[in-house]
């Protein structure tokens, strides 16, 4: 019995990737566009949104894009809204809009740790919250958390996005566990560490022109001896927004080149 590909094709789908302007959520809307769905994204910033919307075009890819918050509930409703009425209602939701904030826990104000929290766990609830109803109308929907390695481990300086990105796996699980008899798969993406604006702090070149002390640690951390790049999560991402993981659920997909598997080239 052959295997029909075409269970990766997403042709006729609508594909609501948050925080999308740029870095992975930009690769995954390309890659589900490519795939072909129609592509919807979000940012807080107009320049962002701008040159986000000419580097879609750029790329051949019609998108809808607008300013949204996902922190704020009411403007996430407008947003699936306008949505719904452009292009169709959501079968596909990626959950990628994310911030860290790098402060020893001890220095962290409490305000500091609720914004991480607010977007980074709080905003993947509103954002599924405002979709799952129309899925469970459609009878089917797909909904990928973009999680991280601080789902699983710690780090110093990372509380809040590590407190955020292990409640993140829970939380996928659970709408697993809630809504899987609607045909709702909830999975999660963890990308390793991957060379964005987020990591760029991390990647910096020294005074003296040597690569940054945590950019030589991570890469004798990784099997794969290099960073990941947003292009590394495309292929994942299709998988799970496709037909091909129906009877994928409550599963989070590490993309880290097998840093989660390795304890490190000795020194
Ligand atoms: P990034 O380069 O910092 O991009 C983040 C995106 O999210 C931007 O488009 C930003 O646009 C948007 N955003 C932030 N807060 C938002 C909000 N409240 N409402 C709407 N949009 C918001 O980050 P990235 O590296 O691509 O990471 C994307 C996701 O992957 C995040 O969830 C991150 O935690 C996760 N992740 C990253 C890595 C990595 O190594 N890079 C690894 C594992 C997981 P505006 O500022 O214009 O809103
Ligand atoms: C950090 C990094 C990581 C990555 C990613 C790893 O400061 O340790 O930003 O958190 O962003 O989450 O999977």
């Amino acid at each position: 019995m052959s295997y029909d590909m075409n269970a990766f094709r997403l042709d006729g789908k609508v594909a609501w990737v948050t925080g999308a302007a740029y870095g992975i959520g930009f690769a995954i809307a390309e890659a589900l566009a490519s795939a072909g769905a129609k592509i919807a994204f979000n940012c807080r910033n107009q320049k962002h949104l701008d040159a986000a919307l000419a580097d879609y075009a750029a790329k051949g890819i019609e998108a809808k894009g607008g300013i949204c918050d996902v922190t704020d509930e009411a403007a996430v409703a407008r947003f699936v809204q306008e949505i719904e009425a452009e292009l169709g209602s959501i079968d596909i939701l990626v959950n990628n809009a994310g911030i860290i904030k790098r402060i020893p826990m001890h220095e962290m104000k409490a305000e500091e740790y609720r914004q991480v929290i607010d977007i980074d766990l709080v905003a993947p609830f509103i954002c599924a919250k405002a979709v799952i109803p129309g899925m469970i109308q459609k009878g089917h929907g797909k909904i990928i958390n973009i999680c991280s390695m601080m789902s699983e481990l710690g780090r110093e300086t990372v509380s809040a996005y590590a407190a955020a990105k292990g409640g993140l796996k829970m939380l996928t699980r659970n709408i697993c566990s809630e809504y899987g008899e609607h045909n709702i798969q909830c999975n999660g993406i963890g990308p390793g560490y991957i060379a964005t604006p987020q990591t760029a702090p991390l990647r910096e070149r020294q005074p003296d022109g040597s690569r940054h002390p945590f950019d030589q640690f991570i890469v004798a951390k990784t099997p794969a001896a290099r960073w990941g790049t947003p292009e590394d999560l495309m292929g994942p991402a299709v998988f799970l927004a496709s037909d091909a993981s129906n009877f994928v659920n409550g599963h989070v997909l590490y993309v880290d080149g097998g840093i989660l598997a390795y304890i490190g080239k000795q020194p």
